[in-house]
């Protein structure tokens, strides 16, 4: 992943803040008198994470607890159960207890002004990773670290375009949508659809939220199969939600990435092998490995360096040939 962090040095130079960067105040402020960097084994930050909803959070989870230990941070960690409430509970709580930084992936894109506003009254700089929110106050986070998931979408529905472009019967595609108001889910759809619309004959014909799970894509699977009488292709916004599909799909008596074609995005490794084994035809890749990206993030902060406000992590997308050269290599 490429890291876009200004180093240090080049911060020295760009102290007085470029727009859109935002600096730390080394122990836990946001600017002010910077108080000089705090020894890292004296940091303490908090992060509240959205759930173990899916292969891609588990590894997410798994990265950021590894990253912290390695750089000898403590980090504190709450699981949400995908529960808005729970995660503004769990910043609460972090703010009570003055943790230096705090950084958290929003479950949903609303909702989260005033819970920011708190930890910016107490000083506590926030880092957004991986989701992200729709607050129309930027102060309120020093940066967003994660996908562009319009892309991601885009990428999708760049493969059913060619896929299909010398179809001329109509092609019907059901959608297996994230959490609802969730960045994934919104953005994923947005991307896809528009590109999706300079062929007619590509038509999402139902569209319901699986809510990241391989059990809801199962039991969504499973209603658009006896709804929709002739499905050509599943898009489902992660792996998961696939996974959940081909079971439904095989119940069904049909074979997947045959008889319905699946286009999934996350890759990993349960989807990778999947796709290597022919039961989904296309995975955008979505990458959890964040950990250390997030690190830097704090430890430029602690420095009083200056940091990107928007950080896109770097990914690419596998075919099931791909897939098979991947997967011996793959870390998630
Ligand atoms: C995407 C992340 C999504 C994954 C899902 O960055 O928020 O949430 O695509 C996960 O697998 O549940």
């Amino acid at each position: 992943m490429k890291k876009q962090l200004i180093s240090l040095a080049a911060a020295g130079a760009l102290v007085l803040g470029l727009a859109g960067c935002a600096t730390g105040g080394g122990a836990g402020g946001t600017g002010g008198e910077a108080e000089g960097p705090k020894p890292l084994d004296e940091l303490v930050v908090g992060f509240a994470q959205v759930g173990a909803e899916s292969g891609w959070r588990t590894a997410n989870t798994k990265d950021i607890q590894a990253a912290f230990a390695d750089a000898g941070i403590e980090l504190k960690f709450s699981d949400a159960q995908q529960k808005q409430e729970n995660q503004i509970k769990a910043i609460r709580s972090y703010i009570q207890q003055g943790v230096d930084y705090i950084a958290f992936s929003p479950v949903v894109e609303t909702g989260w002004d005033a819970v920011l506003n708190e930890a910016k009254a107490a000083g506590i700089p926030v880092v957004l990773t991986d989701r992200a929110v729709d607050s129309k106050d930027e102060s309120l986070y020093v940066s967003f670290l994660g996908s562009d998931f319009i892309e991601e979408g885009k990428k999708a529905g760049d493969w059913v375009l060619e896929e299909y472009k010398d179809t001329t019967e109509p092609v019907n595609i059901v959608q297996l949508e994230g959490t609802t108001g969730a960045a994934p889910a919104i953005d994923r759809a947005e991307g896809f659809a528009e590109v999706i619309a300079e062929n007619p004959n590509l038509e999402v014909v139902a569209s319901q939220t699986g809510d990241f799970t391989r059990a809801g894509g199962k039991q969504v699977m499973e209603a658009m199969l006896k709804s929709q009488p002739d499905i050509d292709l599943v898009y489902a916004h992660n792996d998961d939600m696939g996974l959940g599909a081909i079971e439904a799909i095989e119940a069904a008596g049909l074979v997947p990435g045959e008889d319905i074609k699946i286009v999934t995005v996350d890759a990993v490794k349960d989807g990778m092998q999947a796709l290597a084994d022919g039961k989904i035809n296309f995975i955008v890749e979505c990458s959890p490995l964040l950990g250390a990206q997030l690190v830097e993030i704090i430890e430029t902060l602690n420095d009083g360096g200056t940091v990107e406000k928007r950080i896109i992590t770097e990914e690419t997308t596998f075919t099931q040939e791909q897939a098979v050269e991947a997967l011996p290599d793959r870390k998630y």
